[in-house]
């Protein structure tokens, strides 16, 4: 029971794409907000496919592009690098989540606000290579640590 409230809690997105019935569940997608001045921002969210899938990119309306990314601790430094695709493997919840995998929007064509929200999105490519794109709403929520656009957590 406690397991069905906080589901319920989350803003639960599901999407069926019509061609393979393949099947995604996106929940609570945000956004950083931005500093002044600030370009980019880490998009986050928790996806799950009922097949085994990928995740490849998206796009949103608010910035000009949006790249996949990993994080990872190298020598005591946190560093980000592009990723081509994220598994998503059936039925298992994939968070990408700040200091670990994200979503980056490039080059935010306006400041993005707290408590505002900003369609993205999602294209997600099934085991025989058919894309599928799922279309979520971020909620702006907390700038990164130190103005920037990941944070620290
Ligand atoms: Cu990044």
């Amino acid at each position: 029971m406690k397991l069905l409230i906080i589901a319920l809690s989350n803003a639960i997105a599901l999407y069926c794409a019509a061609a393979s019935g393949a099947e995604v569940i996106v929940s609570n997608p945000w956004v950083r907000a931005t500093a002044p001045g600030q370009t980019i921002a880490g998009a986050y969210l928790k996806i799950t496919s009922a097949t085994t899938a990928y995740l490849i990119g998206g796009n949103s309306t608010a910035a000009k592009s949006v790249e996949l990314h990993a994080m990872s601790l190298e020598n005591n430094v946190m560093k980000m690098r592009p990723l081509a695709r994220l598994e998503l493997p059936a039925g298992v919840a994939v968070e990408l989540k700040p200091g670990s995998y994200h979503l980056m929007l490039i080059d935010i064509v306006h400041p993005l606000v707290k408590g505002d929200s900003v369609p993205l999105r999602l294209t997600v490519e099934d085991k025989g290579g058919r894309r599928h794109t799922v279309d979520v709403k971020a909620k702006v929520g907390e700038p990164g640590a130190m103005g920037g656009p990941h944070g620290t957590k």
